[in-house]
């Protein structure tokens, strides 16, 4: 990372996002792009699970970590696993693994929204750090505009519920279909390997693209005390090329681990700050 860990916290508090340049070092990215083309060219067209957003123009791949060995490379990725570990406190897993290709689309690819709804809408805690945390890792360059760039508002993730009206959104997502963007919004130019980390309640949309399919995973964090005592499936059934830290990080902990563990300390055995 070229700032401290401490600087990019201070700025992740006041502002709530952080770009990392180079989060993922290119050989990976390219080991991961290629499985996630491979795996489309094979499985093409469920890939999208059918709760996600129905653009025609993305495939969204629910479990990729499960689905595509070469994932759990980014666990490994200092630089971008260092940060939400350090904003979660240490106390960090991995809620869901995703990869996205969003194709060419004249239409803005998502909306003005925030993360997972009304009950994590609550006000921004910054001793804990957010409920919901989310690392986008990009795979293709997203330096030109309208190439399907994610879009945020620094400092939303401050606003209270309602700070801003339904016409407010109503017309600010008029103007992304056509690549407009609030005042004080952030077009983020990310070339491959870079991430944006950023917490559920950070207003984003994202841009329509005319350039060139652009693909990225996202990972998504939480609180590793937010566990359930039982596993409500068999752990046995992740999958087989995932390592001992990876499974621990998906909440696939063994049966021998007591579940009240879970709540008092850092599960993940990782501390990335120091490697
Ligand atoms: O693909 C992106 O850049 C952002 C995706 C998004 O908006 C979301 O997952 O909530």
């Amino acid at each position: 990372m070229t700032i401290s860990l401490d600087a990019a916290l201070a700025q992740f508090t006041e502002q709530g996002f952080v770009l990392i340049k180079q989060a993922v070092p290119e050989a990976i990215v390219r080991t991961l792009d290629g499985a996630v083309l491979q795996l489309a060219d094979d499985r093409a067209p469920d890939l999208t699970h059918s709760s996600f957003n129905t653009n025609h123009a993305l495939t969204q791949v629910r479990n990729a970590a499960n689905l595509i060995p070469e994932y759990q490379l980014l666990f490994k990725c200092r630089d971008l696993m260092s940060l939400p570990c350090r904003i979660l406190n240490g106390s960090i897993q991995v809620l869901g693994s995703e990869v996205l290709r969003r194709d060419v689309y004249q239409q803005a690819h998502e909306p003005w929204h925030r993360d997972s709804g009304a009950f994590l809408e609550r006000p921004y805690d910054e001793v804990n750090g957010p409920l919901h945390l989310k690392a986008q890792v990009f795979f293709t360059d997203t330096q030109p505009k309208n190439s399907g760039n994610l879009v945020l508002i620094p400092g939303s993730h401050w606003w209270p519920v309602h700070h801003k009206d339904g016409d407010y959104w109503d017309s600010a997502n008029d103007a992304l279909a056509h690549g407009g963007v609030p005042d004080g919004a952030l077009v983020v130019h990310a070339e491959p390997g870079d991430a944006v980390i950023f917490g559920n309640t950070m207003w984003h949309a994202v841009l329509p693209n005319l350039t060139q399919e652009r693909r990225s995973a996202i990972i998504r964090f939480g609180q590793a005390w937010l566990r359930p005592y039982d596993h409500h499936c068999d752990p046995a059934a992740a999958a087989g090329h995932l390592s001992p830290g990876s499974r621990l990080l998906l909440g696939y902990h063994p049966s021998e681990v007591n579940p009240v563990d879970l709540y008092k300390e850092p599960t993940t055995t990782h501390s990335w700050d120091a490697q």
